[in-house]
């Protein structure tokens, strides 16, 4: 199938020479394959539980599953350097049928459950996949009537596999075999997966990440983790974002013989049950799961004791989350701003309750450079706000296939401009203060949504806010909250309560507006694209 489907390096944007050198002789670079870090788990830990759950799985077992689907998908036409669309739910699948591939060389691109066939076609298309690998049906979703309208849409697309009933394509289960011959090596300096951008503007982008920086990803996280074979790591967030697959996650977990152990969703009822069941000692949320596993505490009974570290990360955790994580679940909080086109910050596990509670953390590599830039690209004074950009041995250089976004999205000489507007303390911790684009323009005045959501959510009988900017014929854009509350304010109780705490006038809603569920994205962070669609669709 290579030879039809097109170089997977035509689009990919290297790391300069001299860089690369430098992050080898360091070590950062350990020059091994991604599928490696399972083989040297499996020596050193063979008998220990990798996988947990209904289908228990041994290192040694998951290691020769591994090789047994790298060869099946060999056999089945795929060859080193093609690329193939992974979209599983969480499930001791996604383990063997990624290190599958990468065994074989195929390169996954990491679909999320969530996505559709808009999102589908577009990824297929613009990696030249070659294949097509799902399950039947999960959270009430056929994903074979995906993959028809993908094999309509796409026909480079060659062969669908299908974890459960494959319908007229082929059985997951039927492709591992016996390997014959040694499986290809492939270089480190070489692209091994791709991941789908966070980014809520426009079809999502491909993050090329190649086997050196993403093994340096997910080592250096597991070891800043203190992540040990004694550890149970749940898979609580879809397994295809880089927070759960790699920081430290999956990856770092097999790099450090612990278990994992999978939820097919993160609601607390289910959660609860399975850190109860394995013990987990350490998971991964977004914000608004953490503070509803906070709020759950009430009602649900599981004993969450083996729990000790709470990952949060993908969207700024308000402080007054933030300090009941600790008391309401007995873990200690990681905040984690990250990224999946590189760069990671967190909390580190010996910073004081503070810092833990009200940043985002500092960057996790000495090796990473972080710069806050004005609208010029010039370094702002320390402390003052502006937007990160960043270099360093595991952030990408372009995303992939984007020749033209990339020239907007980094610096000419390689800085990824991640569009996020932070501030750094002298400890070097950054807060997140908002996105350069999720600011309100109210009349010439800045109004960040962070920053006011933050404030609505201390009102009584406010669960969630969300705050967009609408289309104003006077101010050019007015400020729009909406609220999951009960009871629900009153716009001039809104206003003469954020008085009361100080915030300026300009800053103030402009309308507050009830609403039922806030519209979330395909890891769950609050959408704030298809909130401001919604709303704006509402007005009269
Ligand atoms: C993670 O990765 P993505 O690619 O889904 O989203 C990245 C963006 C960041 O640029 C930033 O805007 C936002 O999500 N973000 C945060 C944040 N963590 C991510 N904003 C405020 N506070 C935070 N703690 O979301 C991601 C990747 C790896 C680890 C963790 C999160």
């Amino acid at each position: 199938m290579g030879s039809t489907s097109g170089d997977h390096r035509t689009g990919y944007v290297p790391f300069p020479a001299e860089d690369a050198e430098r992050y080898r002789t360091a070590g950062y670079w350990a020059g091994r394959p991604l599928g490696d870090l399972l083989r040297s788990a499996a020596e050193r830990w063979g008998t220990r539980p990798a996988i947990v759950g209904d289908q228990p799985l041994g290192y040694a077992e998951l290691d020769h599953a591994a090789d047994r689907m790298a060869a099946g998908l060999t056999a089945q036409g795929f060859e080193p350097g093609d690329r193939v669309l992974v979209q599983l739910p969480n499930g001791p699948e996604f383990v063997t049928v990624l290190f599958g591939l990468l065994r074989a060389g195929v390169i996954p691109v990491l679909a999320l459950p969530a996505h559709r066939s808009a999102e589908i076609i577009h990824l297929a298309r613009l990696s030249d996949a070659a294949g097509y690998v799902i399950a039947d049906r999960a959270a009430g979703f056929d994903y074979r009537v995906l993959a028809d309208e993908l094999l309509a849409a796409v026909p480079a697309v060659r062969r669908v596999l299908v974890h459960g009933d494959p319908g007229p394509h082929t059985a997951l289960a039927a492709v591992p075999c016996a390997p014959d011959g040694p499986l290809p090596q492939p270089d480190p300096g070489d692209i091994a997966l791709m991941l789908v951008s966070g980014g809520t503007t426009g079809l999502p982008k491909l993050i090329a990440r190649t086997h050196d920086d993403y093994h340096y990803n997910a080592r250096a996280s597991a070891e800043l983790c203190e992540l040990t074979e004694s550890d149970v790591y749940l898979v609580s967030l879809p397994a295809a974002h880089n927070f759960p697959l790699a920081c430290p996650g999956i990856l770092g977990t097999v790099a450090s013989g612990g278990a994992l152990a999978f939820v097919a969703d993160p609601s607390p009822e289910t959660a609860f049950a399975a850190v109860e069941r394995h013990g987990v000692t350490v998971t991964a949320l977004v914000p608004p799961l953490a503070q509803l596993w906070c709020a759950a505490t009430e009602w649900e009974e599981a004993d969450l004791g083996s729990l000790r570290l709470l990952q949060v990360g993908g969207a700024k955790l308000a402080e007054p989350v933030a300090r009941e994580v600790t008391p309401r679940l007995g873990a200690r909080l990681q905040q984690v701003f990250g990224m999946a086109e590189g760069l990671l910050n967190y909390t580190r596990l010996d910073d004081p309750d503070d810092l833990i509670r009200t940043t985002q953390g500092r960057p996790l590599s000495p090796a990473d450079r972080v710069r806050v830039v004005d609208p010029d690209g010039r370094d702002v004074p320390p402390g003052a706000e502006g937007e990160l950009i960043t270099q360093g041995p595991y952030t990408i250089r372009g995303y992939y296939r984007a020749a033209e976004h990339n020239a907007r999205a980094f610096t000419p000489d390689g800085w990824y401009r991640s569009g996020d507007l932070v501030r750094r303390l002298p400890s070097g911790h950054l807060v997140v203060t908002g996105r350069a684009k999720d600011v309100i323009n109210r009349g010439g005045e800045n109004v960040s949504c962070d920053e006011l959501e933050e404030h609505l959510l201390a009102l009584p009988g406010v669960q969630h806010a969300a705050v967009v900017g609408l289309p104003d014929d006077a101010l050019g854009e007015k400020v729009c909250a909406a609220l999951v509350a009960d009871p629900m304010p009153t716009l001039a109780a809104v206003r003469s309560f954020l008085t009361g705490r100080g915030l300026a006038a300009y800053k103030h809603p402009d309308q507050v507006r009830r609403i039922d569920v806030l519209p979330v994205t395909a890891v769950g962070k609050i959408d704030r694209r298809a909130l401001t669609a919604a709303l704006g669709a509402l007005e009269v």
